[in-house]
């Protein structure tokens, strides 16, 4: 905690983000949510395997309303599950398969746990504790549980396919086909997913789900800004989600890019993968525009606004190359506390698209490409957002320099009394 309040020195609006965050009282949701927890232990259980297995979505489904709070953390835990044993390499193949294949079935199956998990696989007490899981998935509405169960029947197999060598030569991606397509089984399907969620529960119009074009787009926002910024750490575990139609332009081998001699062409190919990730942008903004009840609407923009923060950190930065990137804390709270309507999701995307134009460099072979797709963006906001004039720019406060100054101060006075 202190470390990020160290990251945030120089920037005033983080720091009181910061502060803001860690004395804000609880919410009168999460009340109630803490309130039915205490007379619950088998949810109570789900729960915390929801916040030791998620660190980006374990606050934002606790927040949400109570009709769909249970449905939308069962469904990641169900898919958290299944995602543990298809990220596990120390599975045997057959025997992988076979499970992701049949674990629509196995959330059926009262009692059924799970040990042969790698030890080092991360989620494993999930799957060691499955049992728990699903006795809370058999208590939901039978509606929550038929979504539930066709999105694990479609990623499921979709992993498994995936698995098996299918959309793939050799270990990596091929095609921009098989790039969507992958994401979609992964990321797309939970976007589909939540959507009906969400229209069953009527917090939100049917219209919401129908249109899946928009709700898979919002997951591979997600997941594609992800596999950019992993880059690093999925190359040395031996995984690779770029695909060979993007990169292949740039190296020979995927390896190649960490190497001091090819520079140059490592940056002209993590721009282009940027590039591909711009393109959804109007789809996501469109998708949260659809949205009515203010507990779905954060849930849904906290992630998305994260993930355009990110995209403008990896563009153009040759870092994703050597180390894990990631956002300040500071800078992801300020988010947060940010994201609670559409003019301020769109402000903040428009801030950092203008971030990303400004390091767009005229000697990349994508230059122009990323110019049009930047321009498409702010041709959606101009059509879609009659105010967005007024809030362009949000305005740094007057106190910022005062502020600048009580912190040194109370920091000076800390690192004082450690003498
Ligand atoms: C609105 C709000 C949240 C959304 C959304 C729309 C649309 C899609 C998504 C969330 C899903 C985004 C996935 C991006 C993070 N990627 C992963 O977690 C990868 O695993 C994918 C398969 C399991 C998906 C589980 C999931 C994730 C988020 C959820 C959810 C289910 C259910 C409800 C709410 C959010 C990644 O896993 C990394 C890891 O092992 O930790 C991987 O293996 O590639
Ligand atoms: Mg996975």
């Amino acid at each position: 905690m202190l470390n990020a309040f160290a990251q945030s020195i120089t920037r005033p609006s983080e720091i009181k983000a910061l502060f803001t965050y860690k004395f804000a009282p609880k919410s009168e949701n999460i009340r109630r949510h803490r309130q039915s927890l205490t007379k619950d232990e088998n949810k109570r259980r789900c729960y915390e395997f929801l916040n030791m297995t998620s660190r980006s979505f374990a606050a934002v489904i606790q927040e949400l309303d109570d009709q769909l709070r249970d449905a939308v953390c069962l469904f990641y835990l169900v898919l958290r599950g299944l995602d543990t044993i298809e990220d596990d390499m120390t599975l045997d193949l057959d025997r992988k398969v076979e499970l992701l294949r049949s674990f629509d079935k196995v959330i059926y199956e009262k009692g059924w746990t799970f040990n042969e998990s790698g030890p080092n696989e991360k989620d494993r007490e999930l799957l060691v504790h499955f049992d728990v899981v699903i006795e809370e998935f058999l208590k939901l509405n039978p509606k929550f549980q038929q979504v539930i169960a066709d999105i694990t029947k479609r990623m499921g197999n979709g992993m498994a396919d995936y698995a098996t060598g299918e959309h793939r030569e050799n270990t990596s991606v091929a095609t921009i086909a098989d790039f969507d397509l992958y994401c979609h089984y992964v990321a797309g399907l939970v976007g589909h997913g939540l959507s009906d969620l969400f229209s069953a529960s009527n917090l939100e119009a049917p219209e919401v789900a129908a249109n899946t074009e928009l709700s898979n787009n919002m997951g591979l926002f997600l997941q594609k800004t992800n596999i950019i910024r992993d880059y690093r750490e999925d190359l040395e575990e031996g995984r690779q989600f770029w695909p060979r139609e993007i990169w292949g332009d740039y190296a020979d081998n995927f390896s190649d890019f960490i190497k001091p001699e090819h520079q140059d062409q490592a940056r002209a190919c993590l721009n282009a993968m940027v590039l591909n990730v711009l393109d959804l942008v109007p789809d996501v903004l469109t998708y949260m525009q659809q949205l009515h009840n203010q507990s779905v609407f954060n849930f849904c923009a906290i992630p998305q606004v994260m993930a355009i923060a990110t995209l403008n950190l990896v563009f153009n930065n040759m870092d994703v190359y050597k180390r894990n990137v990631k956002i300040r804390k500071g800078e992801a709270v300020e988010l947060i506390l940010a994201s609670t309507s559409m003019d301020s999701v769109v402000s903040i995307f428009r801030h950092y698209v203008h971030e990303i134009s400004k390091k767009n460099d005229a000697r990349d072979p994508n230059f122009i490409n990323v110019s049009m797709a930047i321009g498409k963006i702010e041709q959606w906001i101009t059509t879609n957002i009659p105010s967005s004039d007024a809030n362009a720019r949000p305005q740094s406060s007057y106190l910022t320099p005062i502020i600048i100054c009580i912190i040194a101060v109370i920091f000076l006075a800390i690192y004082q009394n450690l003498q």
